[in-house]
């Protein structure tokens, strides 16, 4: 079936007339009694703009290294952006991928499109080709917005996927001084769109060799905004710092921009989470709040010329994304003053926090407790079946912000998703007196410092390559990013006695997945080329054995 729009899609795909669940597989019963118990309000990601435009016009509303705007301005430049983006032709149900950097005009793009009525469909700056051509192909996505002055990586992502023109619009973005030509266009009437309707598609972190799209409805995402907003302390006079990629599901709602956009916070746009990046930003503009994943916290924490900025306005910092190791926990209050937030989330849905005002040992060694009284927690053995309390096992959840399947993936739903609806994590951890703790990982995922990475994707990547035989991809212990990504290589027979002689060298391997589309963060971290593979006691290759 040819999709016009992503919205289409998503009503159609895995349940084709079935007017019983919404986009996210939550059924219709399910999704009113969640409106019964007030936490889905009917609210929207234009309405909740609307709102804080209303509220503090005059007021800072963001800021980035080309500008700073008040959120009248930041209105007026959505407006403007909405302009050339339906001047572009997008309207309603459209998807729309954006693969912005960090910046105001980051802002405007997935206001405009919410305003239009269109979709976002989220990627990081660092996705290569491969995943951009899924995204406009499974969402299905007609448009691409990025930006103008591209790094090199982007550079790349552009040429691959020109020729994608016949079906992709690709827009590119001035972050120093956008929406040029907007003054000539109309600006259209804000769409009217049901709080219940798919709001965007959120990037997963892989397990199988195309990324998993999430469907997310504006009902459950504010929901989850307004939880977030409830436990922890980011109030209308805050400064939040937004140093990771401002796609990702953390620094969108934990409680992330949403979160500053629901309480009037300013936000200030770091390019990336390096101290020589964040350290300035801190003490200029006052930051109280500001999240990290574990290594950004130990560069911080590591890092000699700290002394020489003034980081005292900082409140709390959330960190998540991966384990963080109790050691570098310990260090937060006493070396920088912070209160420490350990975040335990997932795209998915679920999100954990450890208390403001828990104890130093529960905030230091739990990752958190499930942040809606809503949240339905299960830990089972590999036959689903409930462990007893204190004991690891896998976690499943189920709840109002969960989404209860992936976008058009009716295979992997089957696997991700027990019969009434659970999310199965892939995430072992114990779970006691209400708060959990992450002690392993079931599924076959590398996270790298926060990066999810599947081995599958980058295998089948490295096997395109011609002199390649076999590839087995796996995650390696490094201290401060956590896991490494490690590539087993073994050549073809031809190439096998001098594969050097034959182009295959780690350095070339390294830039051939780069030329060929894989995202920056998933290209090995290290290369071997071997001439077998161990194998386990049933003939198969022993990841286990690889990862040393
Ligand atoms: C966040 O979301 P995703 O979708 O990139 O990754 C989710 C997975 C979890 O299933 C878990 O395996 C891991 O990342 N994870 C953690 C963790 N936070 C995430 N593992 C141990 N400790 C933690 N604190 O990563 C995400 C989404 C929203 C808020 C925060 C993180």
């Amino acid at each position: 079936m040819n999709h016009q729009t992503v919205l289409d899609a998503a009503t159609n795909s895995d349940d084709p007339g079935n007017p019983g669940v919404l986009a996210t597989g939550v059924p219709r019963e399910d999704a009113k009694r969640y409106r019964e118990l007030g936490a889905w309000t009917g609210d929207t990601h234009w309405a909740l703009f609307r709102r804080a435009v209303d509220s503090w016009p005059t007021e800072t509303a963001a800021t980035d290294r080309h500008r700073t705007v008040t959120w009248s301005d930041l209105d007026a430049g959505v407006s403007r952006a909405a302009a050339v983006l339906a001047g572009a032709g997008v309207g309603r149900g459209d998807g729309v991928i954006i693969q912005l950097p960090n910046s105001v005009a980051y802002l405007e793009t997935v206001f405009a499109v919410w305003r239009l009525g269109a979709i976002p469909v989220f990627s990081l700056p660092a996705h290569g080709s491969a995943e951009i051509r899924h995204f406009a192909s499974h969402a299905p996505a007609r448009f691409y917005v990025s930006t103008a002055t591209p790094n090199r990586h982007l550079a790349r992502v552009h040429r691959d996927i020109a020729d994608l023109a016949g079906t992709v619009t690709m827009i590119l973005v001035d972050e120093a001084s956008p929406w040029e030509g907007a003054d000539a266009l109309p600006v259209p009437d804000a769409a009217s769109v049901p709080s219940e309707e798919l709001a965007f598609l959120q990037l997963s972190g892989g397990t199988t060799g195309v990324p998993k799209q999430i469907p997310k409805t504006h009902d459950d995402y504010l929901y989850s905004v307004r939880a977030s907003v409830e436990v922890c302390d980011l109030r209308h006079s805050d400064v939040l710092l937004v140093a990771l990629p401002a796609s990702h599901n953390f620094t969108m709602s934990s409680p992330g921009i949403l979160g500053a956009v629901q309480v009037g916070a300013s936000i200030v746009f770091a390019a990336d989470p390096m101290p020589t990046e964040v350290l300035p930003l801190i003490a200029e503009h006052g930051v109280t709040h500001l999240a990290l994943v574990p290594p950004a916290l130990l560069s911080l924490l590591n890092f000699p010329g700290r002394d020489a900025y003034d980081v005292s306005s900082v409140r709390t910092v959330w960190v998540g994304g991966a384990k963080l190791s109790e050691a570098a926990a310990r260090r937060v209050r006493p070396e920088l003053g912070w209160t420490l937030q350990q975040v335990f989330g997932m795209a998915e849905g679920l999100v954990n926090y450890t208390p403001l005002d828990a104890s130093i040992e529960e905030i230091v060694s739990t990752q958190g407790r499930p942040m809606s009284p809503w949240d339905e927690i299960r830990v089972v053995d590999d036959e689903d079946v409930d462990v007893p309390e204190g004991e690891p096992g896998n976690l499943l959840t189920r709840g109002p912000y969960t989404i209860r399947r992936y976008h058009r993936a009716p295979e992997v739903n089957a696997r991700s998703f027990t019969e009434d609806g659970f999310y199965r994590t892939g995430d072992i951890v114990v779970f006691r007196e209400g708060t959990l703790t992450v002690v392993g990982r079931a599924k076959d995922q590398i996270n790298r410092g926060g990066e999810k990475i599947a081995p599958e994707a980058v295998e089948n990547i490295l096997l395109t390559h011609d002199t390649v035989h076999d590839v087995s991809v796996v995650g390696v212990p490094d201290e401060v990013l956590g896991e490494k990504i490690r590539a087993f290589v073994i050549p073809r027979q031809d190439a096998a006695s001098d594969p050097a002689a034959h182009g295959l060298t780690p350095t070339k391997l390294r830039k051939f997945a780069r030329e060929a589309g894989l995202s920056s963060f998933a290209v090995p971290d290290l290369i071997d080329i071997v001439a077998e593979f161990p194998l386990t006691g049933v003939g198969k290759v022993s990841k286990k054995a690889q990862q040393g």
